[in-house]
């Protein structure tokens, strides 16, 4: 009985030894994956298409679940970050606005005006995402303990106000926005003379509903045309003021538990998600680029022009000209002043640099 006993167990060190490495990993039978707008949004849609190639490519081992509308936060957008590093969540695909509280650095891209006065706005962004600047954002987010994985897009900000429309600075003035809680937005919009809100998005729609704000401030094909911006807001502004890149990151010990060979096809699946997110954003504003490739995905959505779009739905497209933009430029230079030291002047030349080198 003994030696039975003996021989079962060096049988079965033998059998476990033998394995190959990546199966010994004790994988989660769900990833929770947040996401702060909800299931509409071109956001969760992006973090679904990763989730869903996730699962293919992997055979099913790597099951990723997409949790949108800040559920795994509690509606709480700004506490995203610490959530994803204590391990509460997994996965998130996440603004940088909403991670700016924390961490300095992912302000640069909410610098008013930065990047809208570029001449290509959006290879503007590309070079930063690309670019000495974009390794240095991505050193800060892995330097207070997350994993990052890959970019994404939730689109350039444009305003949208329930009085009229709005074509200069001096049209901002006593307007209530509502606005992320993250301190550089609340500079801003007060720069401009406006009165900023700070509201979750999580109860920004209640809020637009019931008049408590004038306007409010979200990517146009991401957010603004899911969410029917125009029952609420009938004026538009596209000022691409900022833009919030999306990162997508895994908590650190979830992400050290894959095999090498998942890693890698993590990664590579978050290139892919990442370009699908991008033309999601930059449909009908890119020169045709974006709807060409999500025809070679065959994943065109329903609205392809969103001008188009917001115009039959009743509501006032304002489309600024440079010399606009400029004076709004001008207007918030000391916000930009003030925020390029909090997030570090290096990094603030290096993006100017990336963004020249493209120019
Ligand atoms: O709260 C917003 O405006 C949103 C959904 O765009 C972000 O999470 C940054």
């Amino acid at each position: 009985m003994k030696k039975w006993f003996l021989f079962s167990l060096v049988t079965l060190c033998a059998m476990f030894l033998s394995l190959p490495q990546g199966a010994l990993a004790e994988y989660k039978t769900e990833y929770r994956l947040s996401v702060v707008p909800g299931p509409s949004s071109g956001w969760a849609q992006t973090a679904e298409y990763f989730a869903a190639l996730v699962k293919e490519r992997s055979q099913g081992r790597i099951n990723i679940k997409v949790y949108p509308g800040a559920q795994l936060m509690a509606g709480k957008q700004t506490s995203e970050f610490l959530l994803l590093r204590n391990g509460s969540i997994d996965f998130s695909l996440a603004s940088t606005i909403n991670w700016s509280p924390q961490i300095k650095e992912l302000n640069l891209t909410a610098l008013p005006f930065f990047l809208a006065v570029e001449p290509d706005r959006y290879k503007a962004m590309d070079a930063i995402m690309a670019g000495k600047s974009g390794k240095m954002i991505i050193q800060s987010v892995e330097s207070k303990g997350v994993k990052f994985i890959g970019w994404a897009e939730n689109g350039f900000r444009e305003l949208t106000t329930s009085k009229g429309p709005i074509n200069s600075p001096q049209d901002m003035k006593g307007l209530k926005i509502r606005v992320v809680g993250s301190p550089i937005f609340i500079e801003t919009f007060r720069q401009l003379g406006a009165n900023p809100v700070n509201m979750n998005w999580s109860e920004a729609t209640t809020g637009f509903q019931q008049g408590l704000v004038d306007g409010q401030e979200n990517p146009t094909n991401g957010i603004n045309i899911p969410l029917k911006i125009w029952d609420f807001h009938k004026f538009h502004c596209d000022w691409h003021y900022i833009i919030d890149p999306l990162l997508l990151c895994a908590n650190s010990k979830v992400w050290e538990g894959f095999s090498p060979e998942d890693q890698k096809l993590l990664t590579s699946c978050a290139t892919e998600a990442e370009q699908y997110g991008k033309a999601l954003s930059r449909l009908g504003m890119d020169k045709g680029a974006s709807l060409a490739l999500l025809q070679k995905l065959n994943k065109v959505p329903a609205v392809t022009d969103p001008y188009a779009c917001m115009q039959e739905h009743g509501m006032t497209v304002v489309r600024l000209s440079a010399d606009d933009i400029q004076r709004f430029y001008t207007a918030t230079a000391p916000v930009r002043e003030k925020w390029s030291k909090a997030i570090g002047e290096d990094l603030v030349k290096a993006a100017q640099d990336d963004m020249a080198a493209v120019r």
